[in-house]
């Protein structure tokens, strides 16, 4: 029997740490308290010849000491916990992103070079790789035990995780959130390979279009280039490398474009709209897939910024 959970991100010895020094101090704060209680408890039983005269005085001096050494340990564990979780939070830049789509009872996953796959998501060793999540109907919860890494997935908004795997293998994943009758049947593999099979897995699964591909089509198909294509006769924003960009809204503060900046506008453009432009974009809400969406934030994502020479 294992003990331990395997460890095979980067980040899972740091979590690993935290939770014992989390474990441990608690441990001792427990075992001070209920120590000292029982002692007492058998030392001061009715009955029993100890002198309960002078009681000792109490001294400020010893208060405030006390009670700053306890303030600062956790003080200290709170900073540590919350760099982390900040650093978790964060995916680097370099991301490679995979696209997760949960429903019931089920882990859809999209690469962006079209390759699709369920209940399983293979990824390269050693690299930074970021999940944009979300779900086609109730809430489910995307873990990854040895990774160290779990984070709820939401239908309607775009939720990301990342993680970089460094040993190579074959990992559980989880829905950790009740999600219905088949719950627990809604786990999945996570397949971490070496740099040369992933890229062998990649092209024997590639399929006829990339995500881009099949984005710029569907660009078309719901007549988004009517009025981002340039010529049209409303005035939209060119979408040329927005991906990444600050866009200044209409409200005075600045979002940066990212896949869930890219979706709300979309599905509620209204909810952010660029500042000098007017709100005429029509909701899409209801009338676009999931799948179609990730295509067509991918088709956006790959638009270069324009050349203003
Ligand atoms: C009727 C014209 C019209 C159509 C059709 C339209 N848009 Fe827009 N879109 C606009 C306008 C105007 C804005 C700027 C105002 C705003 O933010 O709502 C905009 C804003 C956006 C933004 C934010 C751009 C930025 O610079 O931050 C994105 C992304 C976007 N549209 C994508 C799409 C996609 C994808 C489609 C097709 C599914 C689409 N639009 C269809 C008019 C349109
Ligand atoms: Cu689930």
């Amino acid at each position: 029997m294992r003990l331990w959970l395997p460890a095979a991100s980067s980040m899972s010895h740091e979590v690993d740490y935290l939770l014992i020094a989390l474990t441990l101090i608690a441990g001792a704060v427990l075992a001070l308290v209920f120590g000292l209680m029982l002692l007492f408890v058998f030392k001061y039983r009715a009955g029993s010849k100890v002198d309960r005269g002078a009681l000792a005085k109490k001294t400020w001096r010893l208060e405030s000491a006390w009670t700053a050494a306890t303030l600062l340990v956790f003080f200290a564990l709170f900073i540590w916990g919350a760099n982390l979780y900040l650093r978790l939070s964060q995916p680097p830049a370099d991301a490679l992103t995979v696209y997760i789509v949960a429903k019931q009872w089920m882990w859809k996953a999209e690469h962006v070079g079209g390759q699709r796959e369920i209940n399983a998501v293979h990824v390269p060793v050693g690299r930074p790789v970021q999940l944009v999540m979300t779900s086609e109907d109730v809430i489910h919860d995307f873990a990854v035990p040895a990774f160290r890494v779990k984070h709820d997935v939401l239908p309607g908004r775009y939720d990301v995780l990342w993680f970089r795997a460094d040993r190579p293998g074959t990992y559980d994943l989880f829905c950790t959130r009740f999600c219905g009758t088949d719950h627990a049947h809604m786990t999945g593999k996570i397949v971490v390979m070496e740099g040369p099979q992933y890229q062998q897995w990649l092209e024997q699964n590639g399929t006829s279009g990339t995500l881009v591909a099949d984005g710029k089509v569907l660009f078309m198909r719901y007549g988004c280039n009517g009025c981002h294509g340039g010529h049209g006769t409303v005035r939209a924003p060119s979408l040329n490398g927005v991906y990444g960009s600050p866009v200044p809204l209409s409200d005075g503060t600045t979002v940066i474009a990212d896949d869930r900046y890219l979706r709300d506008s979309i599905l509620m453009p209204r909810s952010q709209v660029v500042a000098s432009f007017a709100p005429v974009m029509p909701s899409f809400a209801g009338q676009i897939s999931e799948e179609d969406l990730i295509k067509l934030i991918a088709y956006i994502k790959s638009l270069a910024p324009e050349n203003h020479s």
